[in-house]
């Protein structure tokens, strides 16, 4: 028997949670054991950012993760009864009550407790946000030294098993496995290929390769629709980059000039090896690292060109 109750044990400073239209101490937002979403993994969640600006925090393309936040709902045909407008609103309202001036914000929608059994259509559909201090995604030394990453013996779902577009609970089951296994060795993150041997991405994060001066996205119909992805590809566009989007397998990826990945969590994170093999010189490449300072410059709200993608939370 556990003396503490599973509710009591969280160590993450969540301060105050939005749940259902409430806004309410983390102690006092508890759900029941038998929520199917625990059982089943029937959830949609997001991985969002607010950034500390001079004019207070500011969300970083707040619109776009609630959409996708409904879009992942959707595709798992979650009746939601929220329009993008109401999941700003419980954000906003969320990094305010808590006086964050910067934070991860965690999304979530998810089924119920009132019937058990795969089918979820007896279950009420539950919300809620909570935001986290969260720093450097895979620590300091990754983004200065550049990660060291293997390829998984784990291949990501094809989209005819999963539903890999949806950023749905129980598809993470594959992330934790492959990102387990990779830390397990020493590495610090997993690369996943698909079924053929194509490269899809990381288990939180979408790839890109650097050769020859052209930025290369790692593109697969079954990846995530980065939003990370997206704003870099503008970015390097914006600098006057050659962007040519392409699929790659394996051996391509070990070849190239640089690697980096990016994701809300990682940021821009620059990769010095793969399966042992140096990238480049098998240091932080200046592509990677110079991309990463003007992201977060742009996520700092210090560049005109890219302030529309801000939402300031006062
Ligand atoms: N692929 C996957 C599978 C993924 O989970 C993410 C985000 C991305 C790509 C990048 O998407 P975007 O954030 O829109 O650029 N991963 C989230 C979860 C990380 C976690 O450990 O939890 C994130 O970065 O918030």
């Amino acid at each position: 028997m556990t003396k503490k109750s599973a509710s009591s044990t969280s160590s993450l400073d969540a301060g105050l949670v939005y749940l259902d239209g409430n806004i309410v101490p983390i102690e006092e937002a508890n759900i029941s054991v038998l929520t199917h979403a625990l059982h089943y993994g029937t959830s949609v969640f997001e991985g969002i950012r607010a950034y500390e600006t001079d004019q207070g925090a500011a969300v970083f393309r707040l619109s776009e993760h609630s959409q996708r936040l409904l879009n992942s709902a959707k595709i798992l045909g979650m009746p939601v009864d929220l329009s993008v407008e109401d999941i700003n609103k419980a954000i906003l309202d969320t990094i305010r009550a808590n006086k964050r001036k910067s934070c991860y914000i965690r999304p979530l929608l998810w089924y119920g407790s009132e019937s058990l059994g795969v089918f979820p259509g007896g279950n009420t559909v539950h919300f809620m946000v909570a935001t986290l201090p969260w720093g450097v995604y895979l620590g300091e030394e990754a983004v200065k030294k550049g990660a060291r990453l293997m390829t998984s013996s784990w291949r990501r779902s094809p989209g005819d098993v999963m539903p890999t577009k949806s950023k749905a609970g129980g598809n993470y089951i594959n992330s934790v496995l492959a990102n387990s296994e990779a830390r397990a060795n020493g590495f610090d993150e997993a690369l996943l290929l698909d079924k053929e041997g194509f490269v899809a991405e990381g288990s939180g994060e979408n790839i890109f390769m650097m050769r020859n001066d052209i930025l290369m996205p790692i593109a697969h119909s079954i990846n995530l629709r980065g939003i990370t992805r997206d704003s870099v590809i503008q970015i390097a566009k914006w600098l006057g980059t050659e962007v040519e989007a392409t699929m790659a397998t394996r051996d391509e990826l070990y070849t190239a000039d640089e690697l980096f990945m990016v994701g809300t969590a990682a940021e821009v994170t620059p990769i010095a090896s793969l399966d042992r093999r140096d990238i480049g010189n098998g240091v932080a490449g200046p592509f990677a690292l110079n991309m990463r300072k003007t992201y977060l410059d742009i996520t700092a709200g210090k560049v005109e060109e890219f302030k529309h993608w801000l939402t300031y939370v006062n």
